[in-house]
Formats: C-alpha cells, structure tokens, sequence
C-alpha cells in the first residue's frame, strides 16, 4: 500500500550535489477523471448485472454523455430496478478517492419529470481481480451509502474516506428517483506507469511520500541545511480497509 500526498503546489529544496546540480522530477496528478477523457477506458470496460435497453448500455453510463435521439437515451439503466450494478475496469491497478455521478440525460423534447431517471444512493464496490469484491464501508462496518443526484444534469462528487487501490470499481444504485439511471465517472491516479507491482519512484512520479499519517509533520529543508517550513500537509486521505 502506497500513502499518498495531495498538493496543489510542490517543493524540492536540494540539499546536496556532485559536480552539477541537476534533478529529474515528476509528480502523479490524482485527481483525473478514469473513465472518460484522457485517461479514460474503452467502451468494452464498462460493463453492468444487465440493461434496460440497447440505448441503455453500460457505455452511455459515462459522465457528460448527451442524449442523442435513435441512438440513446442518456444514461446506463439495468433491466431492472435492485440489485444491479454498472463496473468498469480500469486502465490497470489505480488509486481510487471519490466518484462522480449525473442523472439521465434528457432532451430538451421531453422535460417531462417522468423521464428524470437518477440514482438517488448507491454503494460502492471495488477489486483488484475483479472476482473478489469489497465495499466501501462506515467505520461501523455498514455499506457506505453515497449521495446520490438530486437534478438530472448536475454532477455529484463523493470522496472516499479513505484511498482505495483498485483495478475493478462497482457502482450499485440503492435508492433512485423513478428508476435508476446514473452517469458516472471514477477519480483517482491514472494506473502506474510501469507496471502494477513496480513502486513509485522518481521514474514513475512521486506518488507517496513516507507520511504514515494524519498527524505527520512534514519539513522541507532550505540548501544550507535549515527547516524552510514545516507544519502539516494537506491531507486527503490514506490506503484503507473497512472505512478506516
Ligand atoms: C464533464 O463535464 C464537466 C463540466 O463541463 C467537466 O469539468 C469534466 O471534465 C467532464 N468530465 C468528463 C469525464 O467528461
Ligand atoms: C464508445 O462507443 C461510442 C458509440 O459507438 C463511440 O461514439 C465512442 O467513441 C466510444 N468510446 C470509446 C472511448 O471508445
Ligand atoms: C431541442 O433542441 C434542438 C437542437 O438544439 C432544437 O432544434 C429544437 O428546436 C429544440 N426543441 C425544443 C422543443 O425546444
Ligand atoms: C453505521 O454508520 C452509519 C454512518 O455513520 C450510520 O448511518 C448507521 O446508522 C450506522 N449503523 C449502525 C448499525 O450503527
Ligand atoms: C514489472 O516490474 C517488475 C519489478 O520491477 C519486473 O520484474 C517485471 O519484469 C515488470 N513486468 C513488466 C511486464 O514490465
Ligand atoms: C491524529 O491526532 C488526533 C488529535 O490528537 C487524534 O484524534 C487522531 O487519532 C490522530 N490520528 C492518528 C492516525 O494518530
Ligand atoms: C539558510 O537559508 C535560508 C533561506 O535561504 C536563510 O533564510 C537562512 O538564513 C539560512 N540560514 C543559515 C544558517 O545560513
Ligand atoms: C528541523 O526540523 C526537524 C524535524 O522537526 C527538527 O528535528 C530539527 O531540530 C529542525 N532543525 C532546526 C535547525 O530547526
Ligand atoms: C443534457 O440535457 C440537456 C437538457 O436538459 C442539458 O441542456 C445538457 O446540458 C445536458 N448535457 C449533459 C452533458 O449533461
């Protein structure tokens, strides 16, 4: 397990050199969206327990996706209403820390609130095989619920209490507004570079400091040797089991 470090802005003071003073850095960005965009999967990752309808597959499950009349209809939905899931598989093994969720996507043909299909609550679940599933849970060691949408079109972002290392992430809708239709995207750090059981070193990006945790001091040290500053980092989060 790999802690991690958020930060809008990063420092590296050099101590110490030999013959020129040079440094290769990189920094991994965790805060990309992973399914859709840059960094996002191919269709054939994104898969569900069923759907409503052709018009209703797992692909237009992706957040921002707009309705497009006699080619779909703005939104995953399954067959039916409980016990369904969509899933994606990532790119490769990630750092996961929150999910974004939309409504249906509606034309502007029918603003009719019968068709303002949105998932109210859901779970999360999450793999790094995709045949061993864990929740995301309260430290009470319930199912966390999310928030879900409250409009068709806004999104809703949720973090995580914790970081989660994940290859496979599962969305179940518990509770829905008519039925459950979701957009949705996962946040985290795009799959390691080199390959999954590699550490993140300077070649792959500085993806965990030795920030064990909340209460760490961090000190950033100035060329000659004194403490520039210290005082503690911005922290978001920590690798986690069982909602703690
Ligand atoms: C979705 O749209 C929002 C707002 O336009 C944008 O900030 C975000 O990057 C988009 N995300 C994806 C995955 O398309
Ligand atoms: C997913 O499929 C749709 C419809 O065929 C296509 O427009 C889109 O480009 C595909 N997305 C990716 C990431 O392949
Ligand atoms: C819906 O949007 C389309 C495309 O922007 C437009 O041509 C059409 O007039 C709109 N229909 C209504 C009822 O607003
Ligand atoms: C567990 O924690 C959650 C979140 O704080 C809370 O909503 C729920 O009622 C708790 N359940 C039990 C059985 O304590
Ligand atoms: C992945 O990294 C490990 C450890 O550095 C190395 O032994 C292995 O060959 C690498 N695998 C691939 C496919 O690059
Ligand atoms: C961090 O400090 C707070 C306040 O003293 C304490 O409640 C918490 O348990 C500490 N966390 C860890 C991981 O030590
Ligand atoms: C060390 O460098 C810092 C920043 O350049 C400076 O403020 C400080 O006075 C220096 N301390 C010593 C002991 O030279
Ligand atoms: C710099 O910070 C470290 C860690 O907190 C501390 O042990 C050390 O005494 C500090 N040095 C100075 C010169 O303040
Ligand atoms: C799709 O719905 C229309 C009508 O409500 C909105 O105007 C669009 O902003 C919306 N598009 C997305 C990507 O959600």
């Amino acid at each position: 397990m790999k802690p991690h470090l958020f930060s809008r802005y990063v420092a590296l003071w050099i101590l110490s050199h030999e013959i020129h003073c040079a440094l290769k850095v990189s920094a991994q960005v965790c805060n990309v969206f992973l399914v859709s965009g840059e960094y996002g999967v191919p269709n054939g990752s994104l898969t569900a327990s069923s759907s409503l309808a052709p018009g209703h597959a797992p692909m237009y499950g992706r957040l921002n996706t707009s309705f497009v009349q006699g080619e779909h209809f703005g939104g995953w939905a399954p067959q039916s209403a409980s016990n369904q899931f969509i899933q994606v598989q990532l790119n490769g093994l990630s750092s996961i820390q929150g999910v974004a969720t939309q409504g249906r996507n509606v034309t502007n043909e029918s603003q009719d609130e019968q068709f303002f299909f949105r998932v109210t609550k859901y779970e999360v679940a999450y793999s790094l095989d995709g045949l061993s599933w864990s929740t995301v849970m309260n430290p009470n060691m319930t199912a966390k619920a999310f928030q879900g949408n409250t409009d068709q079109n806004s999104i809703h972002v949720n973090w995580f209490p914790c970081i989660f290392e994940a290859r496979y992430v599962r969305i179940h809708p518990t509770e829905w507004n008519i039925f459950p239709t979701l957009r949705f995207d996962i946040i985290g750090c795009p799959a390691f570079a080199a390959n999954d059981s590699s550490d993140c070193g300077f070649e792959n990006g500085i993806c965990g400091w030795n920030q064990r945790n909340e209460n760490e001091t961090a000190v950033w040290k100035t060329l000659n040797g004194s403490n520039a500053s210290s005082g503690q980092l911005p922290y978001r989060g920590h690798t986690c089991t069982n909602g703690k």
